[in-house]
Formats: structure tokens, C-alpha cells, sequence
């Protein structure tokens, strides 16, 4: 069952009412370890995330376990394997990973392999670089033992060719058709780490690369101050350098919620009309494990996970 965060925050309110000697004089409790990512399919990458995190292991480890939950599916038709191709044919990948210690790596417009969030992090930790894309990001991959594999399932070809007789690009993005995941946790040591990984808007040009690859964009954290990511219509989400923004109204004191929220109406302000119709979303974490979510039209999704309950919720939105 899906919760509204204002159910929520209500709920836990009134359940921390609690009689004035029991509570804490000290500094306010962290909550962590923690991990949130959007949409449905969150809910299934934070379980994966969270076996990391319970054991006391790193954001990083988590947040790279939950992306390869979706990536690997080949019902889930907007990340990895399965996902719908470009206008071509081709179902080309964009990805990127972000550590505590501001390490980055990034692969846009890669090929033929399912975990392009492992070939990012390996970008990350074997190369001087941050980014590679298309054929030098697939060479990197197969040199680093990633198997080529065939992503196009018969399901996404046969959308494809459906979408051949009329050949619209519409890039309605929400839950009933292309999704992206983010994914962002703080583990029990404190630290901070995020990915994203997605297939792209669906039928987008050849060698259209979204917001999902690009640190600041579709992914941001600092470790100093929270976490953000971001799904939907990468090219609105690139204008404002969405989760860079994110994570910047957080250090100047506004909640994750609040900093989403800002950062939506940002894109409205650039953009008043498209903003009506199109779908933006972002999600963010604090150092201090509080989270929150805001996108422009209903819909946008996203799952929680820490020790007290792991569950998705519906997003506050401007529409
Ligand atoms: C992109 N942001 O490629 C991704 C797509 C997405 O919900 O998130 N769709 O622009």
C-alpha cells in the first residue's frame, strides 16, 4: 500500500509525541543506514541496497547492488536489459555512480551490455577520466570482462516497430512508460553515495544522451550535505542542472522536499508552457537521513528503505 508523505509525516509525528523525559537532550539522531530510489522498481533495488547496507556495508556497494536489480530485468522496459531502443533500433544505455568523496564515473550511449552502472563505476575507479561513451565506453567494457549481450528483448522490438508506422517522438515520461532509476543511500558509517542508470527516453534520436549520465544533472551528492537524483525529460532536468541544484538549496537549509520542490519550479520559471505536459521528478536525501520527493505531474513514485519500513510513496506535485 502507498503511503502520501503528508500521511506519513503525520503518522510518525504523532507517534514521536512522546513524554518529555524519555526524549534525548543530545544532538538530533542520524537516521541511517537508509536508501531511496524512484519509481516502483525502487522498491526491489532497495532491498538489494538494503542487505548491503544492514550488514554495515557501503553506500556505494548498495546503491550499484539496487541500480543492477532494474538494469537486469528484461521486463522493465526503460533501464538495461529490455529497455525501449532509440529511433533506430538501438537500445543504447546511459549511467553514473557518485561516492562520499566526490569520485565520479559516467557511460552515455553505451551498447550491448546489461550493467552499465558496473561499467561506470569501473570508469570511476580504473580510469583518469569520468565519462566514456559509445564505442570507446563499450570497448572499455568488454576490455574490463562485461559480455556483449543482445538488450533488444522481443517485447521492446516489437513496441518499436509499432512505433515505426507513425514515428512520434513524445516524450510523455511517468510510470506507464519510461522510467529512470535513481538511487541514493547513506550507510551506517554516515557517507553518502548515488547512481542513476536508465535506457533513455524511448525512440529518442540516435545518440541522444539525457540527464541520467551527467554528474550535477541526473546526480549529484555531497557528502557534506545530502544526496539528489532525478527522472523524467533529461533535456528540462539538464537546463537547471537539476540535482546539482537540489543539493544546493540543501546547504542553504531547505528540507530534501523543499529543495525538490525549488528545483521543479525552476524548470516551470524556464519554461512555463512545456513544464504543463512533460514529466520531472527529483528525489533527495540529507546527511542527517531525512528524504523527500517533488515532481511536476502526479505519479512519480518512489521507494524508501531503512530499519523501520521499507515503502513506497507518491510524490507531492506542482500538476
Ligand atoms: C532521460 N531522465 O533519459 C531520463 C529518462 C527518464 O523517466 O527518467 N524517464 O532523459
Amino acid at each position: 500500500m502507498k503511503t502520501s508523505r503528508r500521511q506519513f509525516l503525520k503518522l510518525t509525528a504523532a507517534a514521536s509525541a512522546l513524554p518529555f523525559a524519555s526524549m534525548a537532550a543530545s544532538a538530533p539522531a542520524v537516521n541511517k543506514p537508509i536508501v531511496i530510489s524512484t519509481w516502483n522498481f525502487g522498491k526491489q533495488a532497495n532491498e538489494e541496497a538494503w542487505k548491503i547496507l544492514s550488514a554495515g556495508g557501503k553506500a556505494l556497494d548498495a546503491v550499484e547492488a539496487g541500480a543492477r536489480v532494474p538494469e537486469g530485468d528484461p521486463k522493465e522496459t526503460s533501464v538495461g536489459l529490455g529497455g525501449l531502443p532509440d529511433s533506430d533500433g538501438r537500445v543504447t544505455l546511459d549511467a553514473c555512480i557518485m561516492d562520499e568523496q566526490g569520485n565520479i564515473g559516467s557511460v552515455a550511449c553505451l551498447e550491448h551490455i546489461v550493467h552499465p552502472v558496473s561499467v561506470a563505476r569501473k570508469v570511476m575507479e580504473k580510469t583518469p577520466h569520468v565519462m566514456l561513451v559509445g564505442e570507446g565506453a563499450l570497448q572499455f567494457a568488454l576490455a574490463n570482462g562485461f559480455k556483449k549481450e543482445k538488450l533488444l528483448t522481443k517485447e521492446s522490438e516489437k513496441a518499436w516497430k509499432k512505433w515505426l508506422k507513425e514515428k512520434k517522438y513524445k516524450p510523455v515520461a511517468n510510470i506507464e512508460n519510461h522510467d529512470t532509476i535513481g538511487i541514493v543511500a547513506l550507510d551506517a558509517q554516515g557517507n553518502l553515495s548515488g547512481a542513476c542508470t536508465t535506457s533513455g527516453m524511448a525512440y529518442k534520436m540516435r545518440g541522444r544522451v539525457g540527464d541520467s549520465p551527467i554528474i550535477g544533472a541526473g546526480l549529484y551528492v555531497d557528502n557534506e550535505v545530502g544526496a539528489a537524483t532525478s527522472t523524467g525529460v533529461g533535456e528540462e532536468v539538464i537546463r537547471i542542472v537539476g540535482c546539482h541544484l537540489v543539493v544546493e538549496l540543501m546547504r542553504q537549509g531547505n528540507s530534501p522536499e523543499q529543495a525538490c520542490k525549488m528545483a521543479v519550479e525552476r524548470i516551470i520559471r524556464k519554461n512555463p508552457d512545456k513544464a504543463k505536459t512533460l514529466q520531472v521528478g527529483f528525489l533527495a536525501l540529507s546527511k542527517s537521513g531525512e528524504y523527500g520527493a517533488y515532481c511536476l505531474q502526479k505519479g512519480f513514485t518512489y521507494a524508501v528503505h531503512d530499519s523501520a519500513m521499507n515503502k513506497l510513496f507518491d510524490a507531492s506535485s506542482i500538476y
